[in-house]
């Protein structure tokens, strides 16, 4: 299929210049046909929220990165979606965090796994687990394909990275004890519920602000890193995040803010 140009003064380049990436994904089989419909939903939620990142989305990543590095074994997992967008970044904050990348699909093929190892390694990874050649486990809590994990890994892994993801994983992962921090845009996901730290924002803004704390942060203490991680309540900004989408959507219909129930 040809890449299609979008014009310069196009309202909607950014967002159009995305969904090539995803589109040229697919058709590179980074991404599953399912990832298409994933991509649409955020795009959605991405509208609610005026296609910013705010100040919410802020302090979760910050909570997120404060996490990752006073983790003893954190682990970023990767699925197609985040390798189709944010490649790049993902290598650099896996560099900065000292979070290895992990392969993790739902729609598991081999040709997938394979063309997201490409697509990694030319963004500059040197090492990827979750491939079929690595010693793995499986979490008896899930029953889909990701359910399987490199021994190396997520399996071991104190602080799991996901991106993007499927709410049953997000609970298996919760009930085998790991410390699990997401970035969707739905904020009344399961994923987004059951994690310990959600970032409400889309992932092509919030990898890159990442790794700008990583580097500001790589350097902390322990304590000051804790104390970020421990201030951090997820219900409370996951409050916040839609009450701030309906505030934004009642601006957008020009009714004002929602009035804060008293009761
Ligand atoms: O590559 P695989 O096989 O591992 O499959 C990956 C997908 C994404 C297809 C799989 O995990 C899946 O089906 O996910 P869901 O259940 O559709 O959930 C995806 C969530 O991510 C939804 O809540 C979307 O709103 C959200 N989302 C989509 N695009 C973005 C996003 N969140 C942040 N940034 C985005 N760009």
């Amino acid at each position: 299929m040809t890449k299609i140009h979008v014009p310069a003064d196009h309202p909607r380049k950014d967002s159009l210049d995305i969904r090539e990436r995803i589109i040229e994904g697919h058709e590179k089989d980074i991404v599953a046909t399912a990832g298409l419909l994933a991509h649409g939903r955020g795009e959605a939620f991405d509208y609610m929220i005026g296609e910013q990142t705010n100040e919410l989305a802020h302090m979760a990543c910050r909570a997120a990165v404060a996490a990752l590095l006073s983790a003893k074994h954190p682990i970023i997992s990767v699925n197609g979606n985040i390798c189709a967008l944010v490649p790049r970044d993902l290598v650099e904050l896996s560099e900065l965090t000292g979070a290895p990348l992990e392969i993790n699909l739902f729609y598991y093929r081999a040709e997938r796994e394979e063309a997201i190892a490409t697509a990694l390694r030319n963004a500059g990874a040197t090492e990827i687990l979750g491939t079929h050649d690595r010693p793995s486990e499986t979490i008896p809590e899930l029953s889909s394909n990701r359910r399987k994990v490199d021994s190396e890994g997520i399996a071991k892994a104190d602080v799991v990275l996901v991106p993007l993801e499927d709410g049953d994983r997000t609970e298996a992962l919760r009930k085998i004890n790991k410390y699990v921090v997401t970035i969707d845009l739905n904020p009344m996901s399961r994923t987004a519920l059951l994690s310990n730290i959600t970032i409400v924002d889309n992932v092509v803004r919030s990898l890159p602000l990442m790794v700008e704390y990583a580097r500001e942060m790589r350097d902390w203490s322990a304590e000051q890193l804790r104390e970020i991680v421990t201030g951090f309540d997820n219900a409370a900004n996951l409050s916040k995040a839609l009450r701030m989408m309906i505030d934004y959507l009642s601006g957008q219909a020009g009714i004002g803010p929602v009035e804060e129930d008293e009761t």
